[in-house]
């Protein structure tokens, strides 16, 4: 008799953890999907005592943008904690997926290592993983950007940007996590030779969850210039070029659906968890809204978050002179394209206290009382060193402005109103990921949908203008957070898998069609995504955003090529 009809699995209930830059969110479903229970911790304001600034040290060096992982230790424990508090019962939890800012990674020490291992069930977590678990107290995350040299020396190493890209998915990235451990490997060498393990931040959260060393997933592996994204493992040539002995310091990587165990006895003791309670392994945050999407094709994804990104689904895997390809969370031998911008919701946040004293809703305000294309007022503010282009600098241009002119570097030192520098910023920010994402190779069909999720995607008049600027319709989900979903939703599918893989029996395996496991599409088909059209282009849109989107194009190349003086420093 086969189990799967035996067994009532309807109690069942998938949690999904989100290990983001600024927030740590909880998400559980019940077995029809729908959410039950959601919960966050705000790293700024619940965990004061680690002193971040939007959930990042920033008194650091030049370009370095840093957190302590006993923070994040300690937010997991608080964040289990609110769920149960609230009434969450944790014994029906039936599989458990998580996800992370991407790039970040932890070096634990060896006493770290028999810590994880061998967690006490009469300490909190935080009070086990302290700052000696780790070989560094202030790790990166993927806002750093202070590893350029280390970025050329690696591209250099394996016979240039080309052959990197090749191999990983990406030329070499400042945030990327082999030139970050090449920093750690050149500067502090004795705490390199002495790290026992190197998780990323999300392979971090299912090491804390099973209570051992996860492996790092194909998704989140494809941000590190250290993983053949073809042949699905570790580069040899690639670890070589990024620092010794690396290969015995990272697990073998693994698909995102492959369980990575039970969750450890602690939780179950602590909290009531089920001893068979499956963890699955953790991806990289942008897969994980990828797979909370539930959307098949002819679409582009735009997050409008900390980070802004842009992320489509492709089919195979292009070489691509910027941006990145990474392994596709739930296709096998799929992937996605993903261009990261490092100014976005901070960026915007910036500029909403300058002008409007940090209310969002006088900020819309502003925005609304300006027309599309700004009477050609353009603005490009690369606050924080920008990815692509590597830039950094603010500049103006206002309709008089002629780019071949000393005047159009220098720019306009600010508008004439406020309400002129909201548009300026948001329209400046839509047209550059635009304009980027198709000197990707982005093409555009009649049937492309344009999803725009992240906390920035609130505003109907900031969903106006990507509809305008992409000239394309734009659909906006309802609910929860995309990418804890997409936590919540791997979860649901490796517990399906697990349950198909498991069974031998007779009535399974005949007749032989219905022994075929449902895909992650199809296994989800028919489950609502939650889009809603949005936006529609104006009439005409083109008209007024294709002379200004070159004239964006042209402020970026100025800011890069001033930029390059300071930071780049190509190796011999
Ligand atoms: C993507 C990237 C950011 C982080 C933020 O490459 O660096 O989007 O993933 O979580």
């Amino acid at each position: 008799m086969c189990h799967r009809i035996k067994q009532d699995y309807s109690g069942n209930s998938y949690l999904g953890l989100h290990l983001g830059t600024q927030l740590f969110r909880a998400l559980i479903l019940d077995s029809k999907l729908n959410v039950t229970y959601v919960a966050q911790i705000r790293y700024d304001v619940d965990l004061p005592e680690f002193k971040t600034t939007n959930g990042i040290l920033t008194d650091g060096g030049p370009g370095e943008y840093l957190a302590n992982p006993v923070m994040w230790v300690k937010a997991l424990d608080m964040l289990i904690d609110c769920l149960v508090k609230q009434g969450a019962d944790m014994h029906s939890v039936a599989s458990i997926a998580g996800a992370a800012q991407q790039h970040g990674c932890v070096f634990w020490s060896e006493l770290g290592l028999r810590r994880l291992c061998n967690l006490n069930i009469n300490l909190r977590l935080h009070e086990q993983i302290t700052e000696s678990a780790f070989e560094l107290t202030r790790t990166p995350t993927w806002m750093d950007s202070s590893t350029d040299v280390q970025a050329r020396e690696m591209e250099h190493a394996v016979g240039g940007p080309a052959e990197l890209s090749k191999i990983t998915g990406s030329r070499a990235y400042t945030r990327f996590t082999g030139p970050q451990i090449r920093k750690v490997y050149t500067q502090c060498p004795e705490q390199y030779q002495r790290t026992a393990k190197i998780s990323l931040i999300s392979s971090f959260l299912a090491s804390l969850l099973i209570g051992g060393i996860a492996s790092i997933d194909y998704t989140d592996g494809s941000g590190m210039n250290l993983l053949d994204i073809r042949k699905k493992n570790w580069s040899p040539t690639c670890l070589n070029a990024c620092a010794p002995d690396l290969g015995r310091r990272l697990m073998k990587p693994i698909p995102s659906s492959q369980l990575q165990g039970r969750v450890a006895d602690y939780y179950v003791k602590r909290w009531n968890f089920r001893p068979d309670c499956m963890v699955v392994a953790s991806a990289g945050s942008k897969a994980s809204e990828m797979a909370g999407l539930l959307v098949e094709k002819d679409f582009l994804m735009l997050s409008l978050d900390t980070s802004d990104v842009v992320v489509m689904p492709l089919k195979k895997a292009p070489r691509l002179e910027d941006g990145h390809v990474l392994c596709h969370p739930t296709r096998r031998d799929e992937y996605m394209g993903l261009l990261c911008f490092q100014n976005g919701e901070l960026t915007r946040r910036a500029i909403c206290e300058d002008v409007a004293g940090g209310s969002w809703r006088r900020f819309y305000e502003m925005l609304d009382a300006t027309p599309p294309g700004n009477n050609g007022n353009v603005a490009v503010h690369f606050r924080d060193q920008e990815i692509i282009p590597i830039a950094k600098g603010t500049l103006r241009w206002d309709a008089n402005i002629n780019p071949l002119t000393a005047e159009s570097l220098r720019g306009r030192h600010r508008f004439s109103a406020p309400e002129i520098e909201v548009r300026a910023l948001i329209e400046g920010q839509i047209m550059h990921h635009w304009a980027i994402a198709h000197e990707m190779g982005f093409h555009q069909t009649p049937n492309t949908k344009i999803i725009v999720v992240g906390e920035d995607s609130r505003c109907q008049s900031v969903l106006q203008i990507v509809a305008d600027i992409f000239n394309a319709p734009v659909y906006q989900r309802t609910g929860v957070e995309v990418s804890l979903l997409g936590c919540a939703f791997r979860a649901r599918y490796a517990f399906y898998e697990h349950r198909e893989s498991a069974c031998n029996c007779q009535s399974c395996m005949m007749p032989r069609g219905r022994r075929r496991r449902l895909s992650y599409d199809e296994f989800f088909r028919g489950v609502p995504s939650g889009l809603k059209l949005a936006a529609k282009p104006t009439p005409g849109c083109d008209k007024i955003y294709t002379p200004l989107i070159a004239r964006c194009s042209q402020i970026c190349q100025l800011l890069a090529a001033k930029s390059s003086v300071y930071f780049y420093s190509p190796v011999n």
